[in-house]
């Protein structure tokens, strides 16, 4: 089915039409200057060992290489379609899937895969430092792992808009490599991938949080009545689960070698372990605090109307859809808690359609707190008693009914002033950040490690931890 011979390697036969396969074709040398200009820098002759996808084979579905970055095959995969599947809710619920953009549906579908498409690239922007302080090859090795996919999943939004939305999609696709990460003039699309990543315990957590906002949004969009938008978002959760497994190894590591660190020191003085090269774990929880608040904005407004129009036209469902009892949602409310004018805190009976955001992110912290039970056990093996914790969802949030309503960690609400002089009890202070950047150094033989994060239990697809995977210099 896949056909790797061509220059764009695809499920869709792309060889089929030709107007389309020129368009791409067109489209393919400016990807590439992008990502030499603004992806990874500097390590772009170097051999990777890298996972390509190369069909959706669920056995076969990628191969494992050495491959020079911009020779990566960036391929166009959309799940095989499911011949059982329909309209699975909304007000169209049980009715043939769209293989074409209904009329009326356009504008929002094509704002819904631009948004999607934006985040992927900003992704390898905001990382594309951080090969110079790689912990180890290994960790080397991950990163580009994860921005090559992540590149993937640029192609497979423009792909969409190229097939579908014609003149109006290629000039979509070209300002996805226009807008860049943190540019003032011309920013990304949501908060969170304009966010600085030039160390790599905020890389760990964007991959843990932020990536898991993805696999969310992807999950909802694999639910779309317009099927090769399911399918493309269906495919990209195969890729996505390792970009999690990366943040959430990625920190239980850190915990690890703080852990270590604690036990050769006898105490928990975070002066003390920062000054033997570890993490503190009160550190590493301002981190957590700062990255789930800003994770937990790219699900919109708890209360969303954009959300209830999604969901009522059958454009974006929820995550798992099949396993809710009801697909209409007309009668429903949800409760959800807001900020009232006293100062307090009232509780709002929504209607279920306009708390979908909501509903996606109460499924999201649930994901999210199977994490701290990992790192928690290793705290707790340890003998220590202190716990990572996720803060309230009402903390530092700017988006939704507690956007800019100051809180402390527990979701209490306080004044500005208090939440001013506070905030660094809360959130990595600028101390913080300047230390864990000052740890970052980059380790470049293979089999060592850096000392503020321990090695992974096991290494890439069978090799050792030691292995040479990122060769040439
Ligand atoms: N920052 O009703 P509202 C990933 C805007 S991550 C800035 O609240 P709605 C990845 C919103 O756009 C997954 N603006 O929101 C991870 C709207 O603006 P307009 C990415 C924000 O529409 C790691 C306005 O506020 N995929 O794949 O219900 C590495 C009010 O709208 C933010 C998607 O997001 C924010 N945080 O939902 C690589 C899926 N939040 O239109 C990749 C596609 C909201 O009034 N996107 N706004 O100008 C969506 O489904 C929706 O656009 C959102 C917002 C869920 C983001
Ligand atoms: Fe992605
Ligand atoms: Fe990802």
């Amino acid at each position: 089915m896949a056909m790797s011979g061509e220059r764009i390697p695809n499920n869709v036969e792309l060889g089929s039409d030709r107007v389309l396969q020129r368009a791409l074709e067109q489209w393919q040398p400016r990807f590439l200057d992008w990502w030499t200009g603004l992806g990874p820098t500097d390590f772009q002759d170097r051999d990777v060992y890298l996972r390509t996808a190369i069909s959706v084979d669920t056995k076969g579905w990628a191969t494992f290489d050495y491959v020079k970055m911009p020779d990566y095959r960036w391929g166009i995969f959309l799940a095989l379609p499911d011949a059982e599947r329909t309209i699975g809710f909304g007000d169209e619920l049980g009715k043939p899937l769209w293989q074409q953009i209904p009329g009326e549906h356009r504008s929002t579908l094509r704002r819904l895969i631009v948004t999607q498409g934006d985040t992927e690239p900003a992704s390898v922007e905001q990382q594309r430092l951080l090969g110079h302080t790689a912990p180890s090859l290994y960790d080397l090795r991950n990163l580009f792992q994860v921005n090559v996919e992540e590149g993937r999943h640029l192609w497979a939004m423009v792909y969409l808009l190229h097939a579908f939305f014609g003149r109006d999609g290629r000039e979509e696709a070209e300002e996805l490599l226009g807008r860049h990460s943190g540019d003032p003039d011309n920013p990304r699309i949501l908060g969170t991938f304009n966010e600085p990543i030039d160390e790599w315990l905020s890389y760990f957590m964007f991959t843990f949080f932020t990536d898991r906002d993805g696999k969310f949004q992807l999950k909802s969009l694999a639910e779309s009545s317009f099927d090769p938008l399911a399918r493309t978002c269906r495919f990209m959760l195969t890729e996505e689960a390792y970009h999690m497994f990366v943040g959430d190894t990625g920190i239980g590591r850190v915990v690890k070698r703080t852990l270590e660190v604690m036990a050769e020191l006898g105490s928990d003085d975070p002066d003390r372990i920062r000054a033997a090269g570890a993490i503190d774990l009160p550190t590493i929880q301002r981190y957590i605090n700062f990255w789930f608040a800003s994770s937990l904005d790219l699900f919109g407004s708890d209360i969303s109307s954009n959300a209830a129009a999604y969901f009522a036209n059958g454009i974006k469902g929820r995550p798992d859809e099949p396993r809710f009892a009801d697909h209409s949602e007309t009668e429903s409310r949800l409760s959800i808690d807001v900020p009232d004018e006293a100062g307090g805190v009232r509780t709002d009976a929504v209607p279920m359609r306009n708390a979908m955001n909501e509903v996606m992110r109460i499924a999201y912290v649930e994901d999210c707190e199977r994490g701290l039970v990992r790192w928690n056990r290793l705290i707790e093996r340890a003998g220590y008693a202190v716990r990572l914790r996720l803060p309230s969802v009402r903390f530092h949030r700017t988006i939704g009914s507690w956007g800019g309503t100051p809180t402390d960690a527990e979701g209490n609400r306080i004044d500005a002033a208090t939440f001013a002089r506070r905030q660094d009890e809360w959130l990595p202070s600028p101390a913080d950040r300047a230390f864990v950047k000052s740890l970052m150094r980059p380790v470049t033989e293979a089999g060592k490690i850096a000392g503020w994060i321990a090695p992974p239990d096991r290494g890439i697809k069978g090799l050792p931890f030691a292995h040479d995977y990122v060769r040439g210099n």
